[in-house]
C-alpha cells in the first residue's frame, strides 16, 4: 500500500481523469491526475515535484517509494508516455544519487546513436500493474535492490502446457549406441568494431583498447621501457584472407602517454578484434584439416555485440557486429550449418525484447527479420524455420540430418535487464509465449521418441526472474531423461557447468546422486574480456542418443601474442575425462551424474577445484589460486545450482566446503 504522506501528495495534484479499469481501488485514485494544461513545461515540473513528495517523504522505506514512482509514472504514462524520459532523466539527475551516465542509460529517450532505454520503460509503465509483484520484482532488479527480491509464488506451473502427465516412457534413461559424430560449440565473440592498436590497455571507467579509452591515472610506468618490451606485437591492419592466410599489418608506435598498449590480437581486457575473432575460426577450419574431419554442424551460443559504453553502442554498430561476425563464420566453414542464438548484448537498445502481446514488438521486428534472413541467405535454417524464428524473437527449431532436434530460443524473454520481461511474471509468466513454443516442440519430440538439445545464451542462474527460472526447471524435469539430451548456454564466457537436482536445499545433503535431474553445459566465450583466454570447443556425440561423449577443448594464450610477429598459436586444452579424477566407463555419456561425481571430487579435493577454475579461465595469468585464499569456493555452490535462487541460497546459508 501507499504510504500516507505519498498519497497525500498525489491527492494534491489531482485534477481529474478516467479511472483504467482494475484501479478503481488505488490508493486515493492515483489515475485521477491530468496534465496541468498550460503546456509540457508545466506538465513537467508539476511531475517532478510529485516524484520528489515521494522522494522527500520520511515515514516509508525505499522499497515503497520505488513502486510509488512506478504507480505515480503509470499514472503519467497513460496519458503522456512521450514524456516519461524527459520526466525521469531529470528526476534521476535531481535525487543526486546516480551518475549522469546510469540516468542516461535507465531513462533517456532512445535514439538511433546511444542504447538507452527510457522509451522502452515509459513502454513497460503503461502495462505493468504497479500494485503487484512486478513491481517488486523491478525494484529488485532493474532499481539497484530497492526492494528485497520477493517471496516466489509456490504455486506457479506451466503443467497445464502438458497434460498434466509424464507418461511412462518419458522416465527412461537411454542408452549410448556405438557411433561418434563431432560437434562444434562457439560463442561470445563480442566484437570491438573499434578496436585500436596502441591504443590504451590500461584504462579506467571506458571499454580500454579503443580511441576513447580513458587513460588510467599516473598511467605512465616508471619503467616505460620495460612496457614496451612486453607488448612489441603493434601490427595495425592486419587481417586473414579467405583462404586462412595471415597477412601482418604496418608496425606502429604506441600513441604517446600510453601505459600498455593494445596488440594486434588483443588484450584481457578488452572485447575481441576482427582478427582474432577470424584467428579462432580459422584454427577450427585447421584442425579440421590437419585431422581430416569435419563437423557436422555448429551450435553458436550468443553474443556478437561488444562491453562499449552506451554512447558507442549504436543501433549501427549492433548491425554491423552481427552481420560482420555471422558473415566470417559463414566464410570459414562454408557448408557446415551453424544453429545460432542471439545473446542479451545482440539487439538493440541492450538487453531489450518486446512481447508481441505487449504490442511493441514491432519496435524489435527489424532485428528478428534481419536474423532469419541472414540465417537463411546462409542456410542454416530454412525458410519455414526463418518464418518460425521472425515469430519467436529469432528462437526456432530443426531438425537436423541426424535426427536430433535443436531448439533455439531467445534468453532475453526473462532476462533481468529486459524492461519488457517485468509484465506479468507472474499473473501470465508465459508473456512472450516461448514456455509454449518450448514445449509444443518437446511434446512433438517426445511422441516421436526424437531427441532434443535446448540452446540459449544466458543460463538459468544468471539473472534469469525467477519465476520464469522455476518454470524453465519444471519444464526440464518434465522432459527429462527422455527427450531433452543437453542444455546448451555461453554468456559467463567461462567454461562452467551447473547441475539441477530435485530437492536442493542448498546443503551439501541435499545435492543427491539420486535425485539428479539434469545440467547445462556453459561454454567458453572467443572474447578475451574479462581476463580470460580465448577458446573454443567441440564434443564427441553418441549419434543414437545425442548425449556427449567427451568434449575437446582448445585455447589460445593470449599473453604470448603480445610480444609475438606470428598469428596466434591454438592448443589442446583438456577432456575432462583426463583432467578430472572421476572413474568413468568409456562406454558412459558426460551425464549428470558424471558432473556430479566431479562436484564431489572439487568439493574434497583443493587441486580438483583448482584444475576447475584454471580451465574456466583457460589457465589465463588471471586465474585464482585456489587453494591460497578460498577463493575459488564460490565454485561449489555455482556449479551445483541451477538456478539464481538455489546459487544464493547456498552462499548464504550453508556452510559448502567439505570438513576435510
Ligand atoms: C478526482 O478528484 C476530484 C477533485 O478532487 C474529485 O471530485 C473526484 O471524486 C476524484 N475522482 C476519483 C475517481 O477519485
Ligand atoms: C523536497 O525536499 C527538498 C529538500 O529539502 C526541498 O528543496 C523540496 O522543495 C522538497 N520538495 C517537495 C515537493 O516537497
Ligand atoms: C538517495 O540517497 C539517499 C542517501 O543514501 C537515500 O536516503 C535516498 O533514499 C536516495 N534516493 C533515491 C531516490 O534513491
Ligand atoms: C497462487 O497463489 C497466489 C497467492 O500466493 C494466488 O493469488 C493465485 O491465485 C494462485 N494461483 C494459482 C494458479 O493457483
Ligand atoms: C492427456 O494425456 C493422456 C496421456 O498421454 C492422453 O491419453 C489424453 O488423451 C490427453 N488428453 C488431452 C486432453 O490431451
Ligand atoms: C596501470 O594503471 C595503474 C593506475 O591505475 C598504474 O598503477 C599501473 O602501473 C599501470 N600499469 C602499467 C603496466 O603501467
Ligand atoms: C625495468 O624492467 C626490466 C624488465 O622487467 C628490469 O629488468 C629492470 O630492472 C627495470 N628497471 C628499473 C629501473 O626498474
Ligand atoms: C549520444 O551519443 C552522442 C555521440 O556519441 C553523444 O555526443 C551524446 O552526448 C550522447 N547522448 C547521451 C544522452 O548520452
Ligand atoms: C536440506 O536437505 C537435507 C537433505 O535432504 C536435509 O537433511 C536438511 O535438513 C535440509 N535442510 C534444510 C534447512 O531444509
Ligand atoms: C548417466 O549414465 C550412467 C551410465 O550410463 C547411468 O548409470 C546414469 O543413470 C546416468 N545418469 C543420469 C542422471 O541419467
Ligand atoms: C602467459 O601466462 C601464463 C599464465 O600465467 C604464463 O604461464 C606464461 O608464462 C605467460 N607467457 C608469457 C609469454 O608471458
Ligand atoms: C539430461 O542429460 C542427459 C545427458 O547427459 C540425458 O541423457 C538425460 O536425458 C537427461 N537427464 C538426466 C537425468 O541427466
Amino acid at each position: 500500500m501507499l504510504a500516507k504522506t505519498v498519497a497525500v501528495a498525489l491527492i494534491a495534484a489531482a485534477v481529474s481523469a478516467a479511472v483504467p479499469s482494475g484501479y478503481e481501488n488505488a490508493p486515493n485514485s492515483v489515475f485521477n491526475w491530468t496534465h496541468p494544461v498550460d503546456g509540457d513545461d508545466a506538465f513537467v515540473t508539476s511531475a517532478l515535484t510529485m516524484l520528489q513528495s515521494i522522494d522527500n517523504s520520511t515515514d516509508v522505506d525505499s522499497c515503497e517509494k520505488c513502486k510509488s514512482r512506478l504507480l505515480y509514472g503509470k499514472a503519467i504514462a497513460i496519458s503522456r508516455p512521450d514524456l516519461i524520459p524527459t520526466i525521469f532523466e531529470k528526476w534521476c539527475l535531481d535525487t543526486g544519487n546516480f551518475s549522469a551516465k546510469t540516468c542516461s542509460t535507465n531513462y533517456h529517450r532512445n535514439t538511433a546513436d546511444n542504447s538507452t532505454t527510457g522509451s522502452n520503460f515509459a513502454d513497460l509503465l503503461t502495462l505493468i500493474d504497479p500494485l503487484s509483484i512486478d513491481a517488486e520484482y523491478w525494484c529488485a532488479y532493474k532499481a539497484g535492490g530497492q526492494c528485497n527480491a520477493p517471496e516466489l509464488p509456490q504455486n506457479l506451473s506451466i503443467a497445464h502446457l502438458w497434460n498434466y502427465t509424464k507418461p511412462e516412457k518419458a522416465y527412461n534413461v537411454l542408452a549410448p549406441g556405438s557411433d561418434i559424430m563431432k560437434i562444434l560449440h562457439i560463442s561470445d565473440f563480442h566484437i570491438e568494431l573499434d578496436y585500436t592498436v596502441g591504443a590504451e590497455a590500461n584504462c579506467t571507467a571506458s571499454m580500454c583498447c579503443t580511441p576513447h579509452s580513458k587513460a588510467a591515472k599516473n598511467a605512465v610506468s616508471a619503467n616505460q621501457t620495460s612496457i614496451d618490451d612486453l607488448y612489441t606485437a603493434l601490427f595495425k591492419g592486419s587481417y586473414y584472407d579467405l583462404d586462412g592466410t595471415y597477412h601482418k599489418g604496418e608496425k606502429i608506435t604506441a600513441l604517446s602517454n600510453i601505459s600498455v598498449p593494445a596488440t594486434t590480437f588483443g588484450n584481457y581486457v578488452c572485447d575481441a578484434p576482427e582478427v582474432l575473432i577470424n584467428s579462432s575460426l580459422h584454427s577450427i577450419a585447421d584442425f579440421q584439416i590437419s585431422n581430416n574431419i569435419s563437423f557436422d554442424f555448429a551450435i553458436f551460443t550468443g553474443d556478437l555485440v561488444d562491453h562499449d559504453e552506451i554512447q558507442y553502442t549504436s543501433y549501427e554498430q549492433c548491425i554491423e557486429a552481427e552481420t560482420v561476425i555471422f558473415n566470417d563464420i559463414k566464410n570459414v566453414f562454408d557448408l557446415i550449418p551453424i544453429y545460432p542464438v542471439l545473446g542479451n548484448h545482440d539487439t538493440f537498445p541492450y538487453g531489450q525484447l518486446a512481447p508481441q502481446k505487449s504490442g511493441f514488438q514491432s519496435k524489435f521486428d527489424w532485428n528478428a527479420n534481419l536474423i532469419a534472413d541472414l540465417w537463411m541467405d546462409y542456410d542454416w535454417i530454412d525458410i519455414d524455420e526463418a518464418q518460425e524464428a521472425k515469430t519467436h524473437y529469432t528462437g526456432y527449431s530443426v531438425n537436423t540430418k541426424s535426427g536430433l532436434k535443436v531448439i533455439a530460443f531467445n534468453s532475453n524473454a526473462w532476462y533481468q535487464k529486459n524492461e519488457y520481461a517485468y509484465i506479468n511474471t507472474v499473473e501470465d509468466p508465459d508473456y512472450f509465449g516461448v514456455f509454449e513454443f518450448l514445449v509444443n516442440e518437446l511434446l512433438e519430440s517426445e511422441s516421436k521418441d526424437q531427441r532434443v538439445w535446448i540452446i540459449f545464451h544466458i543460463p538459468v542462474s544468471q539473472t534469469m526472474l525467477p519465476p520464469q527460472a522455476k518454470l524453465f526447471t519444471e519444464l526440464v524435469e518434465r522432459f527429462s531423461p527422455y527427450t531433452i539430451a543437453h542444455i546448451f548456454n555461453g554468456h559467463t564466457h567461462r567454461d562452467e557447468f551447473q547441475i539441477l537436482y530435485q530437492n536442493n536445499n542448498g546443503t551439501v545433503e541435499s545435492k543427491k546422486e539420486s535425485e539428479l535431474i539434469n545440467f547445462t553445459w556453459i561454454t567458453q566465450a572467443v572474447t578475451p574480456w574479462v581476463q580470460n583466454n580465448p577458446a573454443w570447443r567441440y564434443y564427441e556425440i553418441d549419434t543414437e542418443t545425442f548425449q556427449v561423449m567427451d568434449v575437446h577443448n582448445y585455447y589460445t594464450r593470449l599473453n604470448e601474442t603480445f610480444t609475438t610477429e606470428a598469428d596466434p598459436v591454438w592448443e589442446y586444452l583438456y577432456s575432462p575425462r583426463k583432467a578430472y579424477p572421476v572413474e568413468w566407463p568409456k562406454t558412459s555419456p558426460l551425464n549428470a551424474t558424471y558432473w556430479h561425481r566431479v562436484y564431489q571430487s572439487m568439493l574434497n579435493d583443493v587441486s580438483v577445484l583448482q584444475t576447475y577454475e584454471g580451465n574456466a579461465k583457460r589457465w589465463s595469468p588471471y586465474t585464482s589460486d585456489c587453494a591460497a585464499d578460498g577463493s575459488c569456493d564460490w565454485d561449489l555452490c555455482y556449479v551445483s545450482s541451477f538456478t539464481e535462487d538455489e546459487y544464493e541460497t547456498c552462499l548464504k546459508h550453508y556452510k559448502y566446503v567439505s570438513e576435510n
